[in-house]
């Protein structure tokens, strides 16, 4: 059966930024292939958000910000377990800018988050901390939008996270599984996508949406 695009879904690109690209400072393998795909998978929707990650320079999640430390490597902060990353998506970057072929003109609002020094936020809806809200729950509440669509970079952390996130606020979330890359680092990818069938995720490809 077809998936129906309604006025009451909307579509969360996630993070479609040259950082997270081929020969960007987090690359995410054949990241590049999913901005077409987000492109046109977009067309359908009324609704759209795209995400940014924005980290200030010297950022906690950065493995430059700690001495001895590499990137991969995990450390355990006040709010849990952080693997820390090359620098990347540094505001006001082009690592941070989007990738220029993304064309969705009708998105709506651009959420970005991991701006806080001390906080890392691979979801959408609430940083690391769990606690800190990004707002973006509550924005989709108030504007009625109930089905959450995920795709884009990268399915097994800012993907995953944020969909996860938007189940525990109680909308139904299905994330689009080849508009989607993944970094995989330790088995990660399974691991995110086992976690998101517990919690009731939906995995979709792009072909099951109506056109
Ligand atoms: C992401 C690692 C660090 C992502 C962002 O977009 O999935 N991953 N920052
Ligand atoms: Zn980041």
């Amino acid at each position: 059966m077809p998936i129906r695009i309604d006025p009451a879904d909307v579509l969360v690109a996630v993070d479609l930024q040259n950082g997270f690209m081929p020969g960007g400072n987090l690359a995410v393998p054949q990241g590049d292939e999913v901005v077409p795909l987000a492109n046109r998978i977009a067309r359908a929707f009324h609704n759209v958000v795209l995400t940014q990650d924005w980290h200030p320079a010297g950022h906690i999640s950065f493995a430059s910000s700690h001495p001895g430390k590499k990137p991969f490597d995990t450390i355990r902060l006040p709010y849990g377990d952080q693997i820390l990353w090359p620098d990347h998506c540094v505001q006001g970057t082009r690592d941070a800018e989007f990738h220029p072929a993304l064309a969705i003109p009708h998105a709506q609002l651009i959420i970005r988050k991991g701006y806080h020094a001390d906080v890392d936020s691979y979801s959408t809806f609430v940083e690391a901390d769990r606690k800190t809200s990004t707002g973006l729950g509550g924005y989709l509440t108030a504007r009625g939008l109930r089905r959450v669509f995920l795709c884009g970079l990268a399915t097994d952390f800012c993907v995953a996270w944020s969909a996860l996130d938007a189940r525990r606020l109680g909308f139904e979330v299905l994330v689009i599984e080849d508009a989607s890359r993944a970094i995989d680092a330790a088995g990660s990818l399974a691991a995110a996508w086992n976690d998101m069938r517990v919690a009731g995720v939906q995995r979709v490809r792009s072909d099951d949406l109506a056109r």
